[in-house]
């Protein structure tokens, strides 16, 4: 039995804990070191490029869907590389960057922390993430890219649903497919920590293999995947940095040198050199840049000169309808109407630039900043980057004219153990929710006469052949539909754009 004093004084004592756990529990912080054990600043004392930062919100938003619909999303909106991404770029920031306050791409809401003698520690002004970061969602949520040996660090900043004041919803980032996930950073609540309204979280990742990977939150998938929190990720390989006019296969070679890479005798090994050198090397591309790889081909056959990262997905109205209006979610009769590519359906595929969508207070937020305008340099290559998060539909989508040449599926070069190229041509390629694929548009054909086999100028579709899929709700001649255009010359890589 407790005597009276011990049992008073605790009572107190848990008095006064309840009061203080809010304050201590909830507050937001970004982490984004300016070194670490495996990337060191350099002698000068300048801070790696392999530390990589970004920043994220958790919220609510609305989007534009093709009929002009203005649709309600649970959604993640940029609280870094504000800049970048609504040009349509990934957000990923180098740390020197995110931990600029003024750099038009650094941390929002990062300040000199007062308490530090005005160092950057990761303290945070939160009324300036408040001020940005509510009802800012964006459809897909914001594009993360990193090169392998990269360290990542992801903060997600749950902002609260400003329409669903009723609603305390955690949420949690899950990087689908992330090879040596440790359950702590995962994203599963059930195995780890969810994140709520009022605290940050920063994720940590060393770079897995090369790949085109995605993420969403993983709080009742079916509910706020389908409401919007769906994301995209893409580790680039090592094989970009190998200098110009090094050999590709010499490069893959050393990379069985290093304990963390070599294949030995692991089925699961992502880099089997390939069965004969060719003796590529790295060169110039088209865009007159150094050839970028989609993986570490060791033979340069998954290289493209310009890169479009594609998530196809699909809402259904109603379900967004009531769960904006607070009324009970009917999961098992999900039917989607928009078919989206990057959250846009036809028209809205080929309009250049970010759409912006007014919120609930009037003020108009950049809400689906990446076209899907695919456009390849005279004679060049895209990589399209197709990655499907639809909770209720397969999605098979066409190339009318170029064929799509396959070179990976859910983040894996297709090669065999013994190093046989499985790469393979077609016209059509359909995926489930949570699957990916690596598409090469090849546009470097040439005809009998020597010509570009597609020339300067064309026009070609990519497109959905589940023809009820071509429509925008109630609207036909839309849905899962974009174009693919072959310039006069390179492409612009800042704005994707023909130059
Ligand atoms: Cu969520």
């Amino acid at each position: 039995m407790f005597s009276t004093r011990i049992y008073r004084g605790g009572v107190s004592a848990l008095v006064l804990l309840l009061f203080a756990l809010p304050a201590m529990a909830q507050s937001f912080r970004v982490q984004c070191p300016e070194e670490t054990p495996l990337h060191p600043k350099s002698a000068a004392g300048v801070v790696s490029d392999g530390i990589k930062c970004q920043q994220i919100s958790g919220g609510d938003g609305y989007a534009t869907m093709g009929d002009g619909t203005q649709t309600y999303l649970f959604a993640f909106g940029p609280l870094s590389g504000i800049t970048d991404i609504k040009n349509g770029l990934p957000g990923t920031q180098k740390a020197s960057v995110f931990r600029t306050p003024d750099d038009p791409n650094g941390a929002i809401g990062l300040v000199p922390d007062p308490n530090a003698g005005g160092a950057i520690t990761g303290h945070v002004d939160a009324r300036a993430i408040m001020d940005v970061g509510v009802m800012n969602g964006n459809m897909p949520a914001p594009t993360m890219a990193i090169d392998e040996d990269d360290e990542f660090f992801l903060t997600l900043t749950n902002v609260g649903m400003i329409m669903r004041p009723d609603l305390f919803e955690q949420h949690t980032v899950h990087f689908h497919g992330y090879p040596n996930a440790s359950a702590f950073y995962d994203g599963v609540p059930d195995a780890s920590v969810a994140i709520n309204i009022g605290g940050s979280f920063t994720y940590y990742y060393l770079a897995p293999d090369a790949g085109t990977y995605f993420w969403h939150c993983h709080i009742t998938p079916p509910e706020h995947l389908q409401m919007g929190m769906v994301g995209q990720i893409y580790v680039r390989p090592r094989q970009n940095r190998v200098p110009l006019n090094g050999s590709l296969y010499a490069a893959l070679q050393a990379q069985q040198s290093d304990p963390r890479t070599k294949c030995g005798g692991d089925i699961l090994c992502s880099t089997p050199l390939p069965r004969v050198n060719n003796g590529a090397i790295h060169q110039p591309n088209k865009n007159n840049s150094p050839t970028l790889y989609a993986y570490n081909d060791g033979d340069g056959t998954t290289a493209y000169d310009v890169e479009y990262p594609i998530q196809i997905h699909g809402f259904d109205p109603n379900f967004h309808f009531v769960g904006m209006t607070f009324n009970p979610e009917p999961f098992t009769d999900m039917k989607d109407k928009y078919f989206l590519f990057n959250g846009r359906s036809y028209p809205d595929t080929v309009t250049p630039g970010a759409m912006s969508t007014p919120v609930a207070d009037g003020t108009a937020h950049f809400s689906q900043p990446l076209p899907t305008v695919i456009n390849i340099p005279l004679g060049g290559k895209a990589l399209l980057r197709i990655s499907d998060l639809d909770v209720s539909e397969f999605q098979t989508l066409a190339s009318l004219g170029i064929p799509m040449h396959v070179v990976g599926v859910n983040a894996r070069l297709l090669r065999d153990m013994t190093g046989n190229n499985l790469a393979y041509d077609t016209n059509s390629i359909t995926l489930g929710g949570g699957e990916s694929i690596d598409v090469i548009l090849d546009a470097s054909v040439l005809d009998a006469s020597g010509n570009y086999r597609y020339p300067a100028g064309s026009t070609y579709y990519l497109y959905t052949p589940n023809l009820d899929h071509l429509s925008n709700d109630a609207e036909n001649f839309g849905g899962l539909m974009t174009e693919v255009h072959i310039c006069t010359a390179a492409v612009d890589l800042t704005t994707k754009s023909c130059k």
